[in-house]
């Protein structure tokens, strides 16, 4: 086809002149810029510009197709999205990667080093957040209606600095030179009440109406990323809320008295979306926090009832036909209460018409079971922010019970229990009840955690409404965790099996039949050496540690918390390093221990066990006994785009959480697609891919749930492991000495504590032998080639089922019900 004919065609993409012009023109005309003068930052940008302008043409026309089909739609309500990097993803989205890269080469430019410039989209923790952005790739790749919403925090996640061992928190800037991809839409701001007071009053009709009277009132800006589905042509779009001040001030609470001080208390309203709380799994009972909560969920229902009055006006009939919202844990929960308190309060519906409608919209995402991740509020807190709402929780409260007493009459246990209330000194409002009870349906994130939800975390309310709580096993973009990560593998694979497994991965299964051929082996596992190659230059330049690209990538990536158990990770490299010391003849294979990890700033254990992995590092790294056989590296920052660089390049996968702990992971699931063997216990989606590879093809290790259950309540004694296994003793002594702290004695001497006098919650012990053993097992199948490359492709081949397109497959077919919509021009 010539450009002409091209031209005519759909979403007519840029041939390499063209864009090669446009960059050159954004270079002239939006940056002020040219040629001589760019820094890799302009061209940058004016490569983002350049196909901003095709991506919006596709939201257009997407908006467009959505409006006049009037399509039933899923709003992805989470407070995280993690969303790394966009140029690359968009560029391959579009099909436009290597024109790019042809059109920058020929104006001197490396695409590799452009891309280097953008900041990461870091507006998350971890797996929640980065979970999100996966969905909304799928739902645009699938070409279904959905609106992603969230906040437009200021400040993402922390940016990690090492010093001396120890992590900094760095505040995180994303936005200072701005950003290209968001488009700033002011025409719908909403505005967000805040405290205030309720007034009832009683209309002509007897009904009772509630007035509800806010201190202050803050605006919500609204910010949209467009997201660019595969090769479709659908954009859907990210709305994210930015805070700000409204000129409100309410003379009436003012003068009603008594509520002075709820005005002064008032946050600031630019504060709001000002930063992420950089706690992953543990709510901290902010009050800041809530209001983030309210602010985005406010918002944004405001802003679908605007979208579905457009169509439809006042008629409520068919708003459960239209909308359905997905909640991403119980971080959005505040939104039931919201939407009762708009058509109650405002559309004038009664109580039972409001509910019916509310409960066909809401489904809920469990994402945790560790208590301290469980939110709960004090009641108090909500009556000071959000009176109408707690007023609101209860009436939802005596209308449930009512229901529990039927089911279980007079039981005041079970009451207790489900109650969305919880009684004690401080009254606390469960959102986890809360969500359970004003959805239509409630999943889990990985089989295993799902059957734990139903059995451990709710198990009345699965007796209550049998069918209700169900599992949607989490996935992964293979757009960005395969395609654009891992070029060489991917262009390996297209050769051999054709290039469609992007959007259908069970393709990759095709390559099974290869799993034993000595050609594709090799093929195979130079790509992985060459990636490694690429990372160790990484770590050169970034810590000045040369690694041998010859000894195995081991690597564990992922947010530092105790119940992911990086300490029996270090307390196995110091086992082996103490082997190395009585034994320089110990044999192993030379070994790589690469770690990623941030850790929430007032976790003090947490940043502990990196000072640890960082001393030990240093230790073993300089001692000239270890002969190169282990190396320790501790990348800092980790986030997503160095993921993109990590995984690429990792033999090994540690996925070695306490059975029961770890809801679903997802860099596990990453990891495999590209080939690296996971060590793991029988947790979460780990369950999973050893049924999809094999035993045979993964090294599987530790307590499962059940032995965990048994040993706690058996009366779990760390000391009998210290006593009966000289190594684990000599290990955790170690930790006592200065001999990886010169001059500091102690320093490390909070990690042995915890696992001996404060009890091992997470029973490190009690696996380490097994893990140990794992290790060696895995030392030996690396010995062989053969063996080793044979295991690491079918753990690509047979990753098919962890696309995050499957997992959106899931929620439409048994939750969401939706179809998909073709763009039309
Ligand atoms: P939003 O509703 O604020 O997200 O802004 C975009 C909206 O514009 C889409 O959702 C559509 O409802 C609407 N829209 C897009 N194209 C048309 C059109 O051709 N006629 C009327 N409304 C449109
Ligand atoms: O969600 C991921 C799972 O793959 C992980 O197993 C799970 O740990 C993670 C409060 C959380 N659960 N809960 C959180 C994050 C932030 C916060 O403030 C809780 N993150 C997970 C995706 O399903």
């Amino acid at each position: 086809m010539n450009a002409k004919a091209a031209k005519t065609q759909p979403s007519s993409p840029l041939d390499k002149a063209e864009f090669k012009a446009a960059i050159v023109k954004h270079l002239h005309c939006t940056l002020g810029t040219d040629e001589n003068k760019a820094n890799n930052h302009a061209w940058w940008k004016a490569t983002c510009a350049a196909i901003q302008a095709q991506v919006l043409e596709g939201l257009r026309k997407t908006q467009k197709s959505h409006y006049f089909n009037d399509t039933r739609a899923v709003h992805y309500f989470s407070a995280e999205f993690l969303m790394g990097r966009l140029l690359s993803n968009n560029l391959q989205n579009l099909g436009l990667f290597d024109v790019a890269s042809g059109a920058l080469k020929e104006l001197g430019v490396e695409i590799t080093d452009i891309m280097e410039e953008e900041p990461d989209m870091a507006l998350g923790n971890g797996g929640l957040g980065r979970l999100a952005a996966c969905f909304i790739d799928s739902l645009a790749t699938m070409e279904l209606p959905a609106i992603g919403y969230g906040i437009h925090y200021e400040h993402g996640l922390f940016r990690q600095e090492i010093k001396s061992g120890a992590q900094i928190e760095r505040p995180d800037s994303w936005r200072d030179y701005g950003n290209p991809w968001e488009i700033c839409r002011p025409e719908s701001i909403q505005e967000v009440p805040l405290f205030g007071y309720v007034e009832t009053k009683y209309g002509e009709s007897g009904r009772i109406q509630k007035e509800w009277h806010p201190g202050s009132i803050v605006k919500g800006i609204p910010w949209d990323i467009p997201v660019v589905g595969y090769e479709g042509k659908t954009v859907n779009v990210l709305r994210l809320w930015q805070s700000d001040s409204s000129d409100y001030f309410n003379w009436d609470v003012f003068n009603a008295g008594g509520y002075v001080d709820a005005q002064r208390e008032n946050v600031q309203a630019e504060t709001i979306s000002k930063v992420l709380y950089p706690n992953d799994e543990t709510e901290a009972g902010k009050e800041l926090r809530l209001i983030q909560q309210y602010f985005f969920c406010s918002c944004s229902l405001k802003d679908i009832i605007r979208r579905y009055k457009r169509a439809h006006g006042d008629d409520w009939s068919r708003f459960a036909d239209q909308v359905v919202i997905q909640l991403n844990d119980t971080h959005p929960a505040i939104a039931i209460p919201e939407l009762m308190r708009i058509l109650v309060d405002r559309a004038e519906l009664d109580w039972d018409q409001a509910w019916g409608i509310s409960t066909k919209v809401f489904a809920y995402t469990n994402h945790t079971l560790l208590p301290e991740a469980l939110e709960k509020w004090p009641a108090r807190m909500i009556e000071k922010i959000l009176p109408r709402h707690l007023e609101i929780i209860y009436e939802i409260n005596h209308r449930f019970m009512a229901e529990v007493d039927k089911k279980w009459p007079s039981d005041n246990r079970i009451k207790a229990k489900l109650s969305i209330i919880e009684e004690g000194n401080e009254k606390m409002v469960r959102m986890g009840h809360l969500s359970v009870i004003g959805s239509f349906a409630v999943n889990g994130v990985a089989e295993m955690h799902s059957r734990l939800v139903k059995s451990d975390l709710f198990p009345e309310f699965d007796a209550l409404w049998p069918g209700k709580l169900t599992n949607v096993t989490n996935g992964i973009t293979p757009r960005r965790w395969l395609k654009a990560c891992n070029p060489e593998l991917s262009k390996l694979i297209d050769k051999k099996i054709g290039s469609d497994w992007p959007k259908d991965l069970y393709k990759l299964e095709a390559l099974e039949k290869y799993a034993d051929n000595k050609a594709f082996q090799k093929q195979f596992m130079q790509v992985k050496l060459n990636n490694k190659q690429l990372l160790a230059d990484e770590i050169r330049e970034s810590l000045d540690i040369e690694v041998d690209v010859n000894a195995i990538f081991d690597v564990q990536i992922k947010r530092l918390h105790e119940y992911k158990r990086q300490h029996l990770n270090l307390l196995h490299i110091m086992a082996l390093y103490r082997r190395l010391l009585e034994n320089p003849d110990y044999d192993m294979v030379p070994r790589v221990f690469i770690f990623g990890a941030k850790a929430a700033p007032g976790y003090k254990l947490a940043k502990d066990i990196i000072y640890a992995i960082n001393k030990v590092a240093d230790k073993i790294n300089n001692d000239p006994r270890v002969n190169n056989k282990i190396k320790v590296v501790f990348l800092p920052n980790y986030r997503v785009s160095l993921a993109e660089k990590m995984i690429p390049a990792s033999d090994v996968s540690e996925q070695i959480s306490t059975a029961g702990k770890e809801a679903s992971g997802t860099g596990n699931m990453k990891l495999a697609l590209n080939g690296a063997i996971t060590v793991g216990t029988l947790d979460g989606a780990n369950v999973e891919i050893a049924e999809e590879v094999g035993d045979d093809n993964i090294f599987i290790f530790g307590l499962t749930v059940e032995e965990v259950h048994e040993l706690k309540e058996k009366g779990y004694k760390p000391y009998d492991y210290y006593y009966r296994d000289p190594e684990i003793k000599a290990v955790l002594d170690w930790l006592e000495t200065d001999y990886f702290t010169p001059g500091k004695p102690g320093a490390l001497v909070s990690i042995k504590q915890s696992l001996l006098d404060h009890g091992d919650q997470y029973m490190v012990l009690a696996d380490f032998r097994s893990y140990c053993d794992a290790q060696i097992a895995i030392d030996e199948a690396y010995r062989d080639k053969a063996r080793w490359a044979k295991m690491a492709i079918i753990n690509t081949a047979k990753m098919g089922k962890f696309t995050s397109d499957r997992s959106i497959k899931d929620y439409v077919e048994r939750i969401w019900k939706l179809s998909p919509c073709k763009i039309e021009n």
